[in-house]
């Protein structure tokens, strides 16, 4: 046969085979719980728009359900880049990006307009650009929501009542330091083990938004839901720097592109569970207290928030609950 042509024909089928090659980057995403969750949305929304806007050539591989493991080891895997992205709650990031962790002061926020605003703000985006220098890249503030307490043994209106409990907690200090002023026992857990460890009373209950309390089944193990709304807990999409740097320009807006819609999706989804979840966990068994004694939690740490001015400084605490 005439070498030539035999020759044009190898060389055409390889670029072929290469350019299909060059299309099949297979992106492994992680996150603690199920797909049907706030999580999943936000993610399937991001990997969605990032196939398409790459013309398919970045496809995703979902990790839900903690089953790569809690949200601390799935950021180690992305600084080591066996993981390419992690959907995940502020509650082990201080670990890595220490700026994070005053987001996570208890009742810093005045409800979810606020939050939102400030994350999406000048505060919010300053601390983003903290992430790189600790081999993580935060592509967007997405959400997770307000956590509220639940456990196994009584209703909780104050925090006498929930003295003495038992509770399961984030690997994060500011949570616990705030526990502690209302009388906690906290046990910090990783989030996969957290249904066992409700189910076998190894802790008596545990503090999550409703989102997440609705889609970990959390009603099977736990009798008395209180609406604290104590801590406002936000979420990120959070890549590698490694993995940024190997996109051109144009995939980089991309891929920041979905993240904002991703965290818009994850968002409405917390909305819409925070309507209709409450009534549904009712529904599951549960008891709730709707309406806690508010300002006796506030009080409680009155002392806290002065350990937490000297660690964040109190302006910036102060421009944080003061900003429009
Ligand atoms: O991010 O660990 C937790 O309680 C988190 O809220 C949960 O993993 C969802």
């Amino acid at each position: 046969m005439n070498t030539l042509f035999t020759r044009t024909l190898f060389a055409t089928a390889l670029s072929a085979f290469a350019g299909l090659a060059a299309a099949q980057t297979t992106l492994k995403i992680g996150y603690a719980v199920p797909t049907n969750s706030h999580y999943g949305v936000g993610s399937t929304v991001f990997c969605d728009e990032v196939e398409k806007g790459t013309q398919g050539r970045y496809k995703c591989q979902h990790f839900p359900s903690g089953s790569l493991g809690g949200e601390r080891e799935m950021i180690e895997a992305v600084q080591l880049g066996t993981l390419d992205l992690v959907n995940t709650s502020t509650g082990p990031v201080g670990n890595f990006v220490p700026e994070v962790k005053i987001v996570d002061i208890p009742f810093l926020f005045r409800d979810y307009g606020h939050a939102r605003s400030v994350l999406d703000g000048p505060i919010g985006q300053d601390i983003l650009a903290k992430f790189p220098s600790k081999g993580l890249v935060a592509l967007v503030w997405a959400e997770n929501g307000f956590r509220h307490m639940t456990n196994s043994k009584r209703p909780i209106n104050k925090p006498a009542d929930a003295s003495g409990l038992k509770m399961r907690t984030m690997e994060n200090k500011v949570h616990m330091d705030g526990y502690r002023a209302f009388g906690i026992q906290p046990t910090p857990m990783a989030f996969p083990e957290v249904y066992g460890a409700l189910q076998q009373g190894t802790v008596d209950g545990q503090e999550n938004p409703i989102p997440v309390i609705l889609a970990s089944k959390f009603a099977q193990v736990q009798k008395h839901l209180s609406l604290t709304g104590h801590v406002y807990s936000p979420a990120l999409i959070i890549t590698s720097p490694r993995l940024m740097n190997r996109l051109s320009e144009a995939d980089k807006k991309v891929f920041y592109a979905a993240a904002k819609s991703g965290a818009a999706a994850q968002r409405k989804r917390v909305n819409d569970d925070e309507n209709t979840g409450i009534a549904q966990l009712e529904r599951d068994g549960m008891t709730v207290v709707r309406q806690v004694d508010g300002p006796s939690f506030r009080d409680a740490l009155r002392e806290v928030y002065a350990s937490y001015a000297k660690e964040f400084g109190a302006d910036n605490i102060r421009r944080i609950q003061e900003f429009k």
